[in-house]
């Protein structure tokens, strides 16, 4: 048995009280809450080895390069890399898929595809449209169903010696369902020399996962999604597959060589890690890490699935309320408006006011948001800390919202 108390105690934040009422905080997929071994952390960085990496002989120097480089080790571990160095430290899912769709462009001509599907957040959209822009190439998008489940007899047939990019999330921050990222890597190696790019934003702090197994190429996540400080997120990439790609930015720490006249690379990981890094949250990423695996996976995974469960039985006995894509496998996240009540925001603002934190609107998803013809749900979303009371509370909170607005 799980003492979700005990692990709710080791996050300050979730004391405080809100507008009078004890926070109940459900917009996790948006940012979870940080405990105090993160803190820590940080703070011991700060106060005891604030230095620059990699770049100095001095001892403040050497410890602080020891500890970021201990915690890309962790990272390589939590997603089962088979290198440190295909660990690049970024500033989030978003910096990660921009650094990939800048660093492709060299590799992409007039008429080459790039396939991504209807789930995805912008930042996996907008970056490959500025491609698109830049060499002519053609995106193409994998349908959705009603019930949000992608149709993946898309690829059968438009996969081809022209696709060049696949890139899609492994859980849609909107809806909260799971696409089947094993079967989408399966087809694309099947049928062309794709590189595949998964967005892990939102699985990474839910799933177990493991790069090599899934086959992917590429593997972006926020480590501020998973417990971690801001600021914080990870680029994975395949040894060969990384060092196609020219660098994203230039600068300092990423060269071997520096002349007026010609520039050579470092190798990985630092080809693409120009100037100082967030030393700070690098380090506390790693004890986010930590946190997480002295839990254990199964026991997230089993627990966030009962709130899940939990969630969708208590919010389905709401006369009037609709959930999204209720028939598809999710995780994380229930997203679901009031029949009658036109602005998700509206249902948000009374929830706040009973201390309890959701996110409303597109979600950085305005195609989803397209396809139902709204213009946002209410999304709940959920952590390793949240209780079965905590929905009891936004079930009653829903329920008077509902009194209040129709
Ligand atoms: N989704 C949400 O409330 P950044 O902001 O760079 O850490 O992550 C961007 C991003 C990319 N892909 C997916 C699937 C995401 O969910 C997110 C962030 C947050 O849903 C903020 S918009």
């Amino acid at each position: 048995m799980i003492d979700i108390q005990k692990i709710k105690n080791q996050f300050p934040i979730l004391n405080e009280t809100v507008n009078g009422k004890p926070l109940v905080y459900l917009d996790n997929a948006a940012t979870s809450q940080k405990p105090i071994s993160v803190l820590e952390t940080l703070q011991n960085y700060y106060t005891s080895i604030n230095a620059n990496v990699h770049r100095g002989i001095h001892t403040l120097s050497q410890l602080a390069t020891e500890e970021m480089e201990l915690a890309r080790k962790k990272v390589q571990h939590f997603i089962h890399a088979k290198n440190d160095y295909e660990i690049i430290f970024t500033k989030g899912t978003t910096e990660g898929l921009n650094l990939l769709a800048y660093s492709f462009t060299s590799q992409i001509k007039a008429g080459d595809e790039i396939i991504i599907s209807y789930l995805e957040h912008h930042s996996n959209i907008v970056p490959w449209q500025l491609l698109c822009q830049r060499t002519g190439a053609i995106l193409k998008v994998i349908p959705m169903d009603g019930n949000g489940i992608l149709q993946l007899d898309f690829l059968e047939r438009n996969l081809s010696e022209k696709t060049k990019i696949v890139s899609v999330n492994q859980i849609s921050n909107a809806l909260g369902v799971i696409n089947p990222v094993e079967e989408i890597v399966r087809k694309t190696r099947a049928m062309s020399d794709a590189k595949i790019i998964i967005d892990g934003a939102q699985s990474a702090p839910h799933f177990r996962i493991d790069v090599q197994q899934m086959d992917c190429d590429f593997f972006v996540f926020s480590g501020h999604k998973m417990y971690a400080p801001m600021g914080t997120g990870i680029l994975y990439g395949k040894e060969e597959a990384l060092n196609s790609l020219t660098p994203f930015h230039g600068g300092g720490e990423m060269i071997a060589t520096c002349s007026f006249s010609e520039t050579t690379y470092a190798g990985l990981p630092f080809k693409f890690e120009a100037g100082t890094p967030n030393v700070g949250g690098n380090i506390a990423l790693g004890a986010a890490i930590d946190f997480m695996e002295s839990i254990g996976n199964e026991v997230f995974v089993s627990h966030e699935h009962q709130l899940l469960e939990y969630a969708q039985e208590k919010l389905s006995g709401i006369d009037g309320l609709h959930i999204y894509a209720e028939r598809a496998p999710r995780a994380g996240a229930i997203s679901f408006n009031l029949e009658g009540i036109g602005i998700a925001s509206d249902v948000g603002m009374i929830l706040d006011k009973l201390g309890i934190a959701v996110r409303t609107g597109h979600h950085c998803t305005q195609p989803i948001m397209d396809f139902y013809s709204i213009a946002g749900t209410v999304r709940a979303s959920f952590a390793i800390y949240n209780t079965f009371e905590e929905i009891d509370i936004l079930s009653e909170g829903l329920k008077k919202a509902k009194r209040m607005l129709s």
